[in-house]
């Protein structure tokens, strides 16, 4: 099941996206926000019975989908796949026995993304650094959590990642994470599927220039080395998230070293229970 926010008339509504495609309107049965939905018990059920119901209904490919984020704060794990510590450790001598240890030690890595305001979602720009000068996208599964700490559904992300930055000096990373346009999230949020199941699909990315494709790659969930559950419990330790959370869990695809992304290329990545995220490149 999956449910997205668009935006209509000037206003964010929710949308339950059907089957054949079209997108049923929420707002007709008074759902007018994420937040409080992602709080009930069984949302799945309650969406499966509005979906038989005579919603109002719009042609999905021509709306425009907004980020599916309230006033959720984006946090992001890190150094959760091998191919993601050994690409670290490579890239920085400096800091190669921080990603080392974080790997394998019991408290993961977790840190602070993005506020909802400035998620950039599907089809919009994300962005690299105009002092950065190795950059990357990272193509990563987001857990979504409502109040409680529960993973109530799952949406495609990308932790946009200036690696010369993060690789001169570790204590550089938040410049290296947190900067206008550097986490997309979208295009919406899947429903009910148990982490059993959403360890069973791929993550894609594809990076086209001038309509060729420079580079692509592929994981698979089942690569993060902890459970969603243990992730989303060190995030909410000690810190309440009242209005819910979205959680990255880190990438298992990282580039070459010889590649960095350039404005105007487009990044898809696409997760096979999930959907597409697509975004072109801008320099912020
Ligand atoms: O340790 C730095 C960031 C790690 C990260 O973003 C990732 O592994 O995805
Ligand atoms: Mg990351």
């Amino acid at each position: 099941m999956k449910i997205c926010r668009f935006e209509f008339k000037d206003e964010a509504r929710i949308g339950l996206v059907a089957p054949d495609s079209a997108l049923l309107d929420l707002s007709a049965a008074g759902i007018t926000r994420l937040t409080p939905l992602l709080e009930e018990d069984d949302v799945v059920a309650k969406l499966g019975a509005l979906a038989k119901s005579d919603l109002p209904r719009h042609v999905l490919a021509e709306v425009r989908l907004l980020p599916p984020v309230e006033r959720h704060e984006v946090w992001a794990a890190g150094v959760t796949y091998l191919r993601s510590k050994v690409a670290r450790m490579d890239e920085s001598d400096f800091s190669a026995t921080a990603y080392d240890k974080v790997y394998s030690a019991d408290r993961p890595e977790i840190f602070f993304k993005s506020i909802a305001e400035k998620v950039v979602p599907t089809r919009g720009l994300v962005g690299i650094r105009k002092d950065a000068t190795w950059n990357v996208p990272e193509p990563e599964l987001a857990l979504v959590l409502n109040s409680k700490g529960r993973v109530v559904g799952y949406t495609v992300g990308n932790d946009m990642s200036s690696r010369d930055i993060e690789g001169e000096n570790l204590l550089y990373l938040p410049q290296a994470k947190v900067y206008d346009r550097s986490c997309a999230l979208g295009p919406w949020i899947v429903l009910g599927t148990p982490e059993a199941v959403a360890r069973e699909w791929n993550i894609r990315i594809q990076i086209k220039r001038g309509g060729k494709a420079v580079f692509a790659g592929e994981t698979s969930v089942s690569k993060i080395k902890r459970s969603f559950a243990e992730l989303a419990a060190f995030l909410f330790r000690s810190q309440s998230f009242p209005h819910g959370a979205v959680l990255l869990t880190g990438t298992g695809v990282v580039p070459d070293e010889h590649f960095t992304l350039q404005p105007a290329d487009r990044v898809d990545i696409e997760i096979s229970g999930i959907g597409l995220l697509e975004n072109e490149v801008t320099v912020v």
